[in-house]
């Protein structure tokens, strides 16, 4: 048995369906690192796979977000609408990190010299840099740390610490990365989906 993570999806389900396909997915242990939803162009049919597969997955920053303001925001009054009650009480229940004997994963990163279960949901699922450093900068444990969360710096491998959001829905990769083998498995975007109003990325 294998243990996979994979990067940010934000709604593109083809690729992620190309993903899994390409990893030949058996009897392994799939981490989802978050932010399955938002931006890309299908949402719904993501969690939804993701849910009927029954993979992992953790809290991204859009869930949560989405949790907070599904009930004032249009956008997302009508997202909890298409996801209906199941999906909407799956996507509360997600983990903040999941942490083992060999690995932590987490949607954004730690904040550094601060235990995961003191930390903020709210920060260790948006956290890019602490004073102004990467977080990933500080970081000096042993244990891999698997996160998502960076389109901008794409896929990021350093001091046991791998970044796996590389930007699909912006139009580059959706990525994989398999922890026994220390493996990257990388499907390219279709199309740029999403452009964000104030970046080229
Ligand atoms: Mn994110």
């Amino acid at each position: 048995m294998r243990t996979i993570f994979i990067g940010d999806v934000h709604g593109c389900l083809e690729e992620l369906k190309q993903l899994i396909q390409k990893l030949n997915i058996k009897s392994d242990r799939v981490i989802l690192l978050g932010d399955l939803i938002n931006r890309g162009p299908d949402s719904v049919g993501v969690v939804k796979f993701v849910y009927e597969n029954q993979f992992e997955c953790l809290m991204g920053n859009h869930e949560y977000e989405y949790l907070k303001n599904y009930k004032k925001n249009p956008i997302y009054q009508e997202l909890y609408q298409q996801l209906g009650e199941t999906l909407h009480k799956w996507i509360q229940q997600r983990p903040y990190y999941i942490e083992d004997k060999n690995f932590i994963a987490v949607h954004a990163g730690l904040i550094p010299n601060q235990s995961l279960k003191k930390s903020k949901p709210a920060i260790i699922t948006s956290i890019r840099t602490y004073k102004d450093i990467p977080w990933y900068e500080y970081y000096k444990g042993k244990k891999y740390v698997i996160y998502g969360h960076w389109a901008r710096k794409g896929l990021t491998i350093r001091n046991h610490t791998i970044g796996l959001d590389s930007g699909c829905v912006y139009g580059k990769f959706l990525s994989a990365f398999i922890l026994e083998e220390k493996k990257i498995i990388q499907i390219p975007a279709k199309k740029k989906y999403y452009i964000p109003p104030s970046s080229k990325i």
